[in-house]
């Protein structure tokens, strides 16, 4: 069996993960039977300073045909940052309707967390981002540039299906795991769309009287999940907040280079797409020292959702044995020294 997958590495270190983090990729899918042909998109920042746009016009049809895609990062310091999302990321997300962003944050064994007292185990909890629609909705508008009465409209946008979707993945999620789910929301302040996101997890929670459903409003949750992350199972969230709660995650993980999404197409009528929480990091690009590891973990969640098991595993062990090991190679971010080659080359060994 071979999958074929798109490969865009993006801006800034998102190059050096994915080419650092692809060969290992083929490493395991070999050990465990398939492969894998990668066909390389060079888009992104480059491509929008030379040629106006950053990716071309029929980008996401070309995509369409391949098995999965693996995205490194977007963003360039030249560039304003709402150019380059909506000219890459999102278009793809909406495009090929991945509306459900999975996001797990674990805190390995030998890694440091900045939170006092919490060690490998401690913390382990998975966020379902909604990744559609939401306060991400391209509707709104700006009139009157230059006048005092000058105005901008960003109007957050809440589908039935859209948010059963994200709701349901969440409660499928939370049956398999520890059976708790956290529905995050500011319903208080945001009286149609978020009261109305509440109602469709009280509906969806009939469906699954085993989950344990807890509410919490978005300023407590990103308090909570710092003083207390070890109670928190699988979280539901809007986009908007889903993204600034996997950040939090992230960190108190113990590194922005540990942290990988899945962008998924529930009906698999399109492919899902994976990718590094973190962004282009342009503070340290070039110098060949940027955390593979939320790479290679993007490719076990996406070794996942192909089915190949056994493949995901054998990543996620592999990184889970390295992190242990006081004496393997660490990137910067983690404390150490290591390099981005270094931390592959002595995960190739362990696989
Ligand atoms: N690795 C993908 C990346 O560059 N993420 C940075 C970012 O700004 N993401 C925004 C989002 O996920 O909504």
């Amino acid at each position: 069996m071979t999958y074929d997958i798109a490969i865009i590495p993006g801006d800034g270190i998102g190059p050096e993960v994915i080419d650092a983090a692809w060969p290992l990729l083929g490493d395991a899918a070999a050990a465990a039977g398939f492969d894998l042909d990668g066909t390389r998109y060079e888009w992104g920042s480059r491509r929008y300073l030379e040629e106006g746009a950053m990716m071309p016009e029929d980008g996401t049809d070309r995509l369409e045909s391949h098995d999965a895609i693996l995205l490194g990062a977007v963003g360039h310091p030249d560039i304003p940052d709402h150019v380059t999302l909506r000219g890459l990321m999102l278009p793809i997300r909406k495009t090929f309707d991945q509306q459900v962003c999975k996001r797990p944050s674990v805190l390995f064994e030998g890694v440091e967390s900045p939170l006092r007292g919490y060690g490998g185990g401690d913390i382990d909890f998975v966020v379902f981002r909604e990744n559609t629609e939401g306060e991400y909705a391209d509707i709104g508008g700006r009139e009157h540039r230059g006048f005092d009465h000058e105005l901008a409209v960003q109007t957050a946008v809440y589908t039935r299906a859209g948010t059963e979707a994200i709701v349901r993945a969440a409660f499928e999620e939370a049956t398999a795991r520890d059976g708790k789910l956290t529905n995050v929301t500011k319903s208080n302040a945001q009286a149609y769309g978020m009261v109305f996101w509440d109602e469709i997890v009280e509906e969806v929670s009939e469906e699954y009287p085993d989950v344990e459903v807890e509410r919490l409003l978005v300023d407590a949750a990103s308090m909570d999940l710092i003083r207390r992350p070890e109670e928190f199972d699988v979280v539901v969230a809007s986009n908007l907040f889903g993204d600034i709660l996997t950040d939090i995650g992230a960190i108190v993980s113990g590194s922005m280079g540990l942290a990988p999404s899945a962008n998924v197409n529930v009906d698999g009528d399109y492919p899902s797409m994976f990718e590094p929480v973190h962004g282009s990091a342009p503070d340290i690009t070039g110098q060949g020292v940027a955390n593979p590891l939320a790479t290679v973990l993007s490719g076990a969640m996406l070794f996942s959702h192909l089915g190949e098991d056994a493949a995901a595993d054998a990543l996620w062990d592999a990184v889970a044995d390295q992190l242990a090991d006081p004496d393997a190679p660490r990137t910067p971010d983690l404390g150490g020294e290591g390099g981005t080659e270094d931390v592959v080359a002595d995960l190739r060994e362990r696989l």
